[in-house]
């Protein structure tokens, strides 16, 4: 398995599951700017799509879009990262992957774009608060935020609220979600992607 990824971009999502499942991949860097690969070769060309994640399987196939690509990690592992296919609980972590997918990660997009103007990156910020305060209750109710148990949909949450910090999103008024943060970031599994990418030191 192969994942085409740029370190602390929304790739580490799948990063993380592939530690968290145990799954040995090979990681390879995409620069973002000029669309290559670390060989000089153009990703356009095995992803037309232009972004991170892509993850190529053995045989070949590549798949895209995080949420896809987490429950093609998680279902590797059965039992472990995602409720069966099918079960009520699924569906319930699809609920979330999709919130996180298309409410969180792509709430944080205009936030890249500074040149938009404040009033477009204040409603961005509104908005993304909105979003956080029906995570907030929800990690009031359940220490993850698919259940009890960690899954790969709080690899994607923690992933993108990482994001919060260098792009200055308030968190002050999330204690629950302050709290989920440090809890993901002392996950092995977490350390281990992150230590990989090089966004925190490798311990000595
Ligand atoms: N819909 C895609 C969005 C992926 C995405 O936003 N990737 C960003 C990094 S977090 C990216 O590669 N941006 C560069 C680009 O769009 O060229 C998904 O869910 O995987």
């Amino acid at each position: 398995m192969k994942l085409y990824h740029a370190p602390g971009a929304c790739s580490l999502a799948p990063h993380i599951a592939l530690f968290e499942a145990g799954i040995a991949a090979e990681t390879i860097r995409v620069d973002l700017r000029s669309h290559t690969l670390p060989d000089g070769s153009d990703y356009l060309a095995v992803n037309p799509k232009g972004y991170v994640p892509m993850l190529e399987l053995d045989d070949g196939t590549t798949y895209t879009e995080v949420a896809v690509l987490l429950q093609i990690i998680a279902d590797r592992k059965p039992g472990t990262l995602a409720p069966a296919a099918g079960a009520p609980e699924r569906y319930r972590q699809q609920e979330w992957l999709n919130f996180i997918a298309t409410e969180i990660h792509k709430g944080y997009g205009m936030l890249w774009h500074p040149e938009v103007g404040e009033a477009a990156v204040a409603a961005a910020k509104a908005s993304l608060a909105k979003r956080y305060a029906i995570v907030e209750a929800q990690l009031g109710r359940t220490k993850f935020i698919a259940g009890d148990g960690f899954t790969v949909a709080d690899a994607y949450l923690f992933t993108v609220t990482r994001w919060s910090d260098f792009l200055k999103v308030d968190l002050s008024a999330f204690p629950n979600l302050q709290a989920y943060q440090k809890r993901i970031a002392a996950r092995p599994g977490v350390i281990a992607a992150m230590t990989a990418e090089r966004l925190i030191k490798a311990a000595a």
